[in-house]
């Protein structure tokens, strides 16, 4: 039988390219698949979701924002700290009352990052809402796969008075956090595999040691003071 003629030069270059390509594919798949499209906004009614997303979007507060009854989705233009325009993600406004969020679970497939919102003059008596909100997003399996980041943002930081810090409002709701896998565990609840993913129960909760990266920042969504919100948006470019 004749020998195989060796490949010339342009061929073996181009199955060096296909090999590759195929490499590249197969990592992305086992390291979590294509980054999502849209960046989620979540939390509470009343915390300032919408107001965000309008000072996002447009610029401007829309005073007089109403509680929302469906989603509302746009392109945000975003600029560095030089106002330099560089990119535009699209934003999904999700209403906080909890009849309307039975689509969270749908939209998390396709987030590209989470900012939940949250009333930092008002979080203690809704730290159940808000902590159930992040136990969604943190136990979701998209999520986990693809480590979505995730910005605490504690709005109404101008109500200077009454605002709580950023570090009460994260500890606050780590220890619910804490609490609610802990309670949901007791009572057998079928959601075993998805509190794992919270870490080991025998130690104290630490949003800190989660797959998913977790920053907080202190923002005002009506005086526009959203910088650290456009920051952590500017880094999924
Ligand atoms: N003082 C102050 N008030 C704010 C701020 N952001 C929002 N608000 C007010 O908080 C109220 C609720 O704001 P929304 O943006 O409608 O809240 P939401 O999270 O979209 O509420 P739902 O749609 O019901 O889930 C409105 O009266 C806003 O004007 C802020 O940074 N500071
Ligand atoms: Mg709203």
């Amino acid at each position: 039988m004749a020998d195989l003629p060796l490949l010339a030069p342009g061929v073996q270059i181009a199955l060096l390219v296909v090999a590759a390509t195929i490499l590249i594919l197969l990592f992305r798949l086992l390291s979590g698949g294509k980054r999502g499209s849209v960046v989620l906004l979540v939390g509470p009614c009343n915390a300032g979701k919408t107001t965000l997303f309008y000072q996002l979007k447009d610029g401007t507060s829309h005073l007089g924002t109403v509680a929302s009854m469906q989603e509302n989705e746009g392109w945000c233009q975003l600029r560095n700290d030089k106002d330099k325009p560089v990119g535009s993600v699209k934003v999904l406004d999700l209403p906080g009352h909890p009849r309307l969020r039975s689509k969270l679970d749908q939209y998390l497939r396709d987030a590209s990052a989470v900012v939940l919102v949250l009333d930092s003059a008002d979080i203690t008596p809704h730290k159940t809402e808000a902590a159930e909100d992040l136990f969604e997003v943190l136990t979701h399996p998209t999520v986990l796969r693809r480590r979505v980041p995730v910005l605490l943002a504690c709005n109404k930081a101008d109500l200077e008075t009454q605002a709580h810090s950023v570090e009460f409002c994260r500890r606050t709701l780590e220890k619910q956090l804490d609490a609610m896998r802990k309670t949901r565990l007791a009572l057998g609840s079928e959601q075993g595999k998805a509190i794992a993913a919270l870490g080991k129960t025998d130690k104290p909760l630490s949003l800190a040691a989660l797959r998913s990266p977790i920053s907080a920042a202190s923002i005002s969504a009506e005086k526009g003071d959203v910088a650290e919100v456009t920051r952590f948006l500017v880094k999924l470019l």
